[in-house]
């Protein structure tokens, strides 16, 4: 136990001896100990102070001061800044909702253009034309016409076509021409003589195949409906029926046409899309639709009773350009 115990004794102080000069030294070592010590310090409280140090002096010092006043005199500035702003933002929200009030206003106040189309409308009051039609000659739908692409008659009269008041046919005794200057029967003039009539003597027979009118008004005009009589003693129907307008006398530029049943473009003036229609007293009126011509041509191609073309009166519906 003895031995036991001082070799205990005697380990512990060879533990000891170990251990205390390694503590010791440790200890004893300044730059350990500093190393040691000053990491911690460094480590944890070396930061804090350093940023502590620093800090408190600039922030407290100069912070407090300088930027409580700085910023408290540019904060009130800033304060008017903003309440002028504000004030501003706030004249030009009212300027802006005034202007847009204004622009609203402005744009609300087409409603009001309907009233100015009403107030137009009596400046270009929409009246019928001025038509007299001549009397028939036969009476009922004409039967075994064997024409493509043909109208069905309408079974009543022609409603009444409307157009500005003042309107007339500015056709009426002006002059004429044709691809046919001699006609087989009749004189060219008499395409505008007013007379309408359906009887021998009241129609000009032009030669055969292809041939047009022309009619100079004289001036140009906003044309709204071309009629023709063609022929009307008996039901016929005409081939190639192509009307134009234009201010050029040989139809080169500024063609406009108005109708066109060439439904295979044998006149090389266009496809047409109307329809082949029956001639009757009525005539066939054209929707010119306010074009601006002087001269109005009108073309056909022979008829299913013959290959000769005819004309009894043109009229066209119109009034002259101020
Ligand atoms: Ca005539
Ligand atoms: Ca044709």
């Amino acid at each position: 136990m003895k031995a036991n115990r001082c070799s205990r004794i005697g380990l512990v102080l060879i533990v000891m001896s170990i251990v205390l000069p390694i503590s010791a030294c440790e200890e004893t070592t300044p730059q350990q100990t500093q190393k040691d010590e000053e990491p911690q310090p460094i480590e944890a409280p070396a930061q804090a102070p350093v940023e502590v140090a620093k800090p408190e002096p600039v922030k407290i010092i100069p912070a407090e001061p300088i930027i409580a006043p700085e910023i408290t005199q540019p904060v009130t500035d800033l304060a008017q800044g903003v309440a002028e702003a504000v004030g501003g933002v706030a004249k030009a929200v009212v300027e802006t909702t005034e202007e847009a009030a204004k622009a609203v206003a402005e744009v609300v106040q087409p409603p009001p253009a309907e009233p100015v189309k009403e107030a137009k409308a009596p400046d270009v009051k929409m009246v019928p034309i001025p038509l007299e039609l001549p009397k028939p000659m036969f009476v009922g739908t004409p039967q075994n016409l064997r024409v493509p692409n043909l109208q069905k008659p309408l079974g009543k009269p022609r409603p009444p076509f409307y157009a500005p008041e003042g309107t007339t046919n500015v056709a009426a005794g002006k002059s004429i021409s044709s691809s046919d200057e001699e006609p087989v029967i009749g004189e060219i003039e008499m395409i505008t003589d007013g007379d309408k009539d359906a009887s021998d003597g009241s129609f000009v027979e032009l030669g055969p195949f292809e041939q047009y009118v022309t009619v100079d008004l004289g001036a140009e005009h906003e044309i709204y409906a071309v009629v023709v009589w063609h022929f009307h003693k008996q039901p016929r129907v005409y081939f190639d029926v192509v009307t134009q307008l234009s201010n050029d006398p040989d139809f080169v530029t500024g063609v406009t046409t108005v109708f066109n049943n060439d439904i295979d473009n044998s006149l090389g003036l266009g496809l047409g899309s109307d329809m082949h229609y029956v001639e009757t007293s009525e005539g066939k009126l054209i929707d010119a639709k306010g074009s601006k011509a002087r001269y109005v041509k009108l073309h056909s191609n022979g008829n299913n009773a013959n290959e000769l073309n005819h004309f009894i009166e043109v009229e066209v519906y119109g009034k002259p350009i101020k």
